[in-house]
């Protein structure tokens, strides 16, 4: 049989520890699509739209390390790179792949289907540049191998996204076989002199300071640096402190555990420890306007250490050359015990009071009986708008995980890349929690969960609205039409499938329709709550107000 360049680009795929990539079938990469379909270590799995694809991608590389998605010529790619934006965003490594023209129709002059209806192909390798870290178009075989390398190579690298194109009549085309795949997982060798004079100037912060408290941020999970991140808190010993983000990167059982700094929505307690610190370490934080609450909460100056996943600053000066990674075990080191700000303060748990069975139900009921599920084995996830309070405001069992979307913050990721996280991560609980507004843009997903029979619970907040726009800033824009949600579960399931819809009022409806759930091992259940449009949480109000001010600043005239 030939050796292929699709059959090259799977071998890859797979090598790399991928056993599924998403698709959407289209004319320009039917034929690519059959030579994974030679690969019989991965799964080929589908999707309703190259959307949906693109964050099912998404999901997937955030439960199983890397992803892939592949899709048609523009109609197809051009819906994807939204995803991919938000996979470069949230630092995950997504191989978007797309079958392209003919090579014979590349400079003919020809006008394709699919396209702009000019006769330049490539506008799309120009456009996806801007969302990945590495683009290539292949339109030999011979080329092949070192463009599918250099693509793999760098997402991993980098953990960010990158992007092929395959001409639909090369990928059947022969080409070489591939050698070892540790030329595409090597890391670069640290620089030892920059190692050293980072971690030295870290030292220099530390041994001054009394009062330390570290601050763990979202990329300390993409620059794999978790473990090492919780070894150097148990050698300083002081408190540590999340943002939002990084809701689960630290163990929220750990000694020194203080809880979410917010700036004025932080847990109680936490914004007085890194505001009155005097050497803070920042660990792969994003400070953005959402993250420092409209700027009002960026630890910066004289005593703030940035580590970021490939550069630390500290102390006036800046150093690289080495992975966050290498930067923490070396500091765990010869870092200094500094308990202080651990050993005079103390993490509780926010503790919500249970509701009266049969009262109308509240989001505080319905995010406490959530928490009450939640286990080592469980990955929530928090979709953009309230839901990113009531996961902030849940208590963690150890290794349970927490996924947001807080950079890009497209609402309905959380369907499709629950989809593609469920599929990454079997052997784990999923739990969606989703506004209602969110779930109509990507809502067509659930039937992919029904089809491949996960058992994803779907908590859909229905508050009639876009409720987190309303705290920003209100208007007639944020009321949206009102659909049956659990009846979806019919239409999606055709008689065929095992999903299962609820709708209910009351926190003795929801216990009753979560013990449903959790019976139903061979499909979704979307379990839609019902609360008041005005209930929503308070840490939402109050981040709501900050950032709308900060988004209102006139015009700077100078
Ligand atoms: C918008 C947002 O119903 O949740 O808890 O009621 O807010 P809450 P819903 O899902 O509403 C979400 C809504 C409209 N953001 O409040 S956060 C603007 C927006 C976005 N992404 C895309 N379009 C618009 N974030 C793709």
């Amino acid at each position: 049989m030939t050796y292929t360049v699709g059959m090259y680009l799977a071998d890859r795929l797979a090598q790399i520890g991928l056993k599924h990539h998403f698709a959407v079938a289209g004319d320009y990469n039917l034929v690519l699509l059959d030579q994974l379909l030679l690969n019989k270590d991965m799964q080929q799995i589908y999707c309703c739209n190259e959307l949906n694809c693109g964050f099912s991608a998404e999901g997937y590389a955030r439960a199983h390390g890397a992803a892939a998605a592949v899709v048609t010529f523009s109609v197809g790619a051009i819906s994807a790179m939204n995803a991919i934006g938000g996979a470069y965003a949230e630092n995950l490594p997504v191989i978007l792949i797309s079958g392209s023209p003919n090579s014979n129709d590349y400079g003919s002059g020809h006008v394709l289907h699919h396209t702009l209806g000019n006769t330049d192909y490539g506008y799309q390798l120009e456009m996806v540049r801007h969302v990945t870290c590495a683009a290539e178009s292949i339109t030999d075989a011979a080329s092949a191998p070192a463009k599918i390398d250099h693509v793999i190579r760098t997402a991993l690298r980098e953990r960010k996204p990158a992007y092929l194109e395959i001409a639909c009549n090369v990928s059947s085309a022969e080409c070489a076989r591939p050698g070892p795949v540790t030329s595409l997982l090597a890391e670069l060798t640290p620089d030892a002199t920059s190692l050293n004079a980072a971690v030295d100037a870290a030292v220099a912060l530390l041994e001054k300071s009394e009062r330390a408290v570290m601050l763990v941020g979202t990329k300390a999970r993409s620059a794999h640096a978790l473990s090492e991140t919780e070894a150097l808190a148990d050698r300083i010993g002081c408190a540590v402190t999340i943002m939002a983000a990084a809701k689960g990167l630290f163990p929220e059982d750990h000694a020194s555990f203080r809880g979410l700094y917010w700036g004025e929505v932080s847990a109680p307690g936490a914004q007085e420890l890194v505001e009155k610190a005097d050497a803070v370490l920042c660990i792969a934080p994003v400070f953005n306007d959402y993250s420092t609450v409209g700027w009002t909460a960026w630890p910066k100056g004289e005593n703030v250490l940035v580590a970021d996943p490939n550069r630390v600053t500290v102390g006036g000066q800046t150093f690289e050359g080495f992975t966050l990674r290498e930067f923490l075990t070396a500091l765990a080191k010869k870092a200094p015990h500094r308990p202080a700000s651990a050993r005079d303060t103390q993490y509780t748990p926010t503790k919500i009071a249970p509701a009266a069975p049969d009262a109308r139900l509240t989001n505080d009921e319905m995010t406490r009986q959530i928490n009450g599920m939640l286990t080592s084995k469980t990955t929530l996830v928090a979709e953009t708008g309230d839901s990113w309070f009531n996961a902030m405001r849940m208590h963690l069992p150890r290794h349970a995980r927490v996924e947001t979307e807080m950079q890009w913050g497209h609402i309905g990721w959380s369907v499709p890349s629950s989809f593609g996280n469920a599929m990454g991560s079997q052997e784990r609980e999923h739990i969606v929690m989703v506004g209602d507004g969110s779930f109509q843009l990507t809502a067509q997903e659930v039937a992919q969960m029904v089809r491949y029979e996960l058992p994803v619970i779907i908590f859909l907040v229905n508050n009639r609205g876009y409720v987190i726009e309303i705290a920003i800033h209100d208007g007639p824009y944020n009321y949206i039409k009102n659909w049956d949600y659990a009846g979806l579960m019919n239409v999606f399931n055709a008689g065929e499938g095992h999903g299962l819809g609820m709708t209910v009022t009351t926190g003795a409806e929801l216990a009753e329709a979560i013990k449903k759930a959790q019976a139903n091992h061979r499909g979704p259940t979307i379990i839609e709550c019902q609360i008041e449009r005005t209930d929503c949480t308070d840490m939402l109000v109050q981040w709501g107000k900050r950032v709308a001010s900060a988004n209102a600043r006139k015009p700077h005239v100078s």
